[in-house]
């Protein structure tokens, strides 16, 4: 209950609605994202010191590499890494939106790996951590015009297996949350105005509420330490693929 969590991408969706959960319950957080106001505002919900935050962007490695050390310096321990930061700005290969491309790689795929960098020193040296990426449905599927958005997330469940496999010495657990669709902010990044019109028009009416997959990563923590949950996929009951 009073485990130290770092969480990526927390300033809204499903970060924000999973630090919101975890400091509920006692959990000591620091939070990182672009949007420090947004940060801020969900800090102060709760007692001075439970919830920390730093502006942070996970394209720099450093920027992550500095949001872990506060949680260390701050609290003297990182029990989980959260790694929930990501975009999705969804085109065909056709449209050529290569700077998007390049933008999804750098936070979906490198962000996540400067915060497996981070925190891995740490938790080999602890002999203990959970390192917990939020992957996709697109991490096992792929559609026309999710290519590359979808090549992001089943790299992620490459890295996230890998480190699995690597860590089981040092009692270091991995969980990738996968979710469908979620009502969040996530559909914003989207430049196509048709596509972006139709996903948010659809994760609106039939999405998950992002607490219910707060609801699947504090499952996932709440484990007895010998019971590793490696991945949740979970998807509104009427979503088809
Ligand atoms: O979306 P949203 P979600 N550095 O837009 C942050 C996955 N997912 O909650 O920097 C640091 O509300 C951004 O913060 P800010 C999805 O792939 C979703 O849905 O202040 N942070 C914000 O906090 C992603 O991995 C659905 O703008 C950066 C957060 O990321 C995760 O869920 C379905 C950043 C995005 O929050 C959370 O997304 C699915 C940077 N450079 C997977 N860039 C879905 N919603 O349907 C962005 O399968 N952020």
């Amino acid at each position: 209950k009073d485990k130290v969590i770092v969480i990526t991408g927390a300033s809204s969706g499903i970060g924000q609605a999973t630090a919101e959960l975890l400091a509920k319950d006692g959990a000591k957080l620091v939070l990182g994202a672009r949007r420090e106001d947004r940060l801020k505002a969900i800090a102060t919900k709760f007692p001075a010191g439970q919830v920390l935050y730093q502006k942070t962007d996970v394209t720099d490695r450093q920027s992550v590499a500095s949001l872990v050390e506060l949680a260390k310096n701050q609290f003297g321990r990182v029990d989980v890494l959260y790694n929930n930061a990501g975009l999705m700005p969804i085109s065909e290969l056709s449209e050529l939106k290569v700077d998007e491309w390049e933008r999804m790689i750098d936070v979906n795929i490198k962000g996540v790996l400067y915060g497996i960098a981070a925190v891995l020193p740490i938790m080999i040296a602890q002999n203990q951590g959970h390192v917990i990426t939020t992957d996709s449905v697109a991490g096992h599927i792929v559609h026309p015009g999710t290519a590359v958005y979808a090549g992001t997330k089943y790299a992620i469940q490459a890295i996230m297996d890998g480190l699995r496999q690597e860590q089981v010495a040092h009692h270091i657990r991995t969980t990738m949350i996968s979710p469908g669709a979620v009502n969040t902010e996530l559909f914003s990044t989207i430049t196509n105005p048709q596509t972006r019109a139709r996903i948010e028009k659809d994760e609106k009416e039939n999405g998950l509420a992002a607490a219910d997959v707060a609801n699947a990563v504090a499952y996932a923590i709440d484990q007895p330490d010998n019971v590793a949950i490696n991945e949740v996929l979970l998807r509104p009951r009427s979503q088809k693929l």
